[in-house]
């Protein structure tokens, strides 16, 4: 590896390749894709990027091939790579994408009282890591039969009585007629780092790597907010304001019982907190998207 470029594993192509890309680019890193190679070089930025399936990403990083790599949780837990005690990857940061669940599905009909329901039934699964440590955990005694695809349907095919799968909408578990009753993991897109010391050059690269993806995270929560507020109630408005340490004060011409209020807020806004601060009094309320964030 040239001992001034990073290289980074990313899904070649599926559920988490377009936001693992878009991450990149909302980080200033360019690359144009054309998905017949595997192999990229970033124009402006010392980063290669290889493209694989999102299965081998955990070994590529703990066998230091990659430096880092964006995978599910699903997939790293299931790999064994992060075991608890000696993890042979860091996990470096939760990326607030790919958000799905492994879970415990049943077919409507079949009646579940708690896990122990599950006790001598056979649980069709791609994750069968992840399903032992759940059952292991709750002290149930079940059959599991590893499929690496089309779960779903492994009920209706008579081939076992429960899957577990992982689930984003339920339509999935919906159209086949099951259920879920037991949550196993949550998961997210992870981006996990080599545990190889890095030179000094790799380091200072991926620290900025890290400190811009951070910051696109940040501002993609984050809103920029103006309102106007009565002098008298000013107070009573800025408490409404979520997440926000030192809003700015503003005089408004021509209006001395009035002052504009802009203020960054870091959590999500929902419309009840607008509700609240115009029935506090606010007026001309604007809420603006953030595109980058530093400091
Ligand atoms: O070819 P490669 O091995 O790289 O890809 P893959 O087919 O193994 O994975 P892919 O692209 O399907 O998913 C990549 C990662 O996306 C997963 O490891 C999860 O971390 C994440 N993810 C998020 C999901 C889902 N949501 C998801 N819904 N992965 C799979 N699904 C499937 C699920 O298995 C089921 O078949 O979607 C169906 C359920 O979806 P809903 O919306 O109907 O509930
Ligand atoms: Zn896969």
């Amino acid at each position: 590896m040239d001992a001034a470029r990073l290289r980074i594993a990313l899904q070649k192509s599926g559920r988490l390749s377009q936001d693992s890309l878009a991450l990149l680019a909302a980080c200033g890193i360019h690359v144009s894709i054309n998905k017949a190679r595997l192999f990229y070089h970033c124009d402006n930025f010392p980063l290669d990027i290889l493209l694989v399936r999102d299965d081998d990403i955990p070994n590529l990083v703990a066998e230091h091939v990659c430096d880092f790599g964006i995978v599910g949780e699903n997939v790293l837990v299931e790999s064994g790579l992060a075991h608890q005690k000696d993890p042979a990857v860091e996990v470096m940061d939760h990326l607030g994408f790919g958000h799905c669940h492994l879970a415990i599905a049943l077919p409507k009909n079949l009646d579940y009282q708690g896990t122990d329901s599950l006790a001598s039934k056979t649980i069709a699964t791609s994750y069968p890591r992840l399903l032992k440590r759940f059952l292991d955990q709750k002290g149930v005694s079940a059959k599991i039969v590893e499929l690496s695809g089309s779960v779903e349907v492994a009920p209706s095919l008579g081939l076992a009585d429960a899957i577990c799968d992982l689930v984003s909408t339920g339509a999935t578990l919906e159209g086949n007629g099951l259920r879920a009753v037991a949550k196993v993991l949550d998961s997210q897109a992870l981006l996990i780092k080599t545990k190889q010391v890095l030179g000094t050059e790799k380091l200072a690269v991926a620290d900025l790597m890290q400190k811009r993806m951070r910051s696109v995270q940040q501002a993609k929560e984050a809103k920029y907010i103006m309102l106007h507020a009565p002098k008298d109630q000013l107070d009573n408005i800025i408490q409404w304001l979520p997440g926000v340490a030192t809003p700015t004060i503003l005089p408004l011409a021509g209006m001395d019982d009035l002052v504009a209020v802009h203020a960054v807020s870091k959590e999500a806004l929902f419309w009840d907190t607008l509700e609240q601060l115009k029935a506090a009094g606010a007026s001309s309320i604007l809420v603006l998207p953030i595109e980058k964030m530093l400091g």
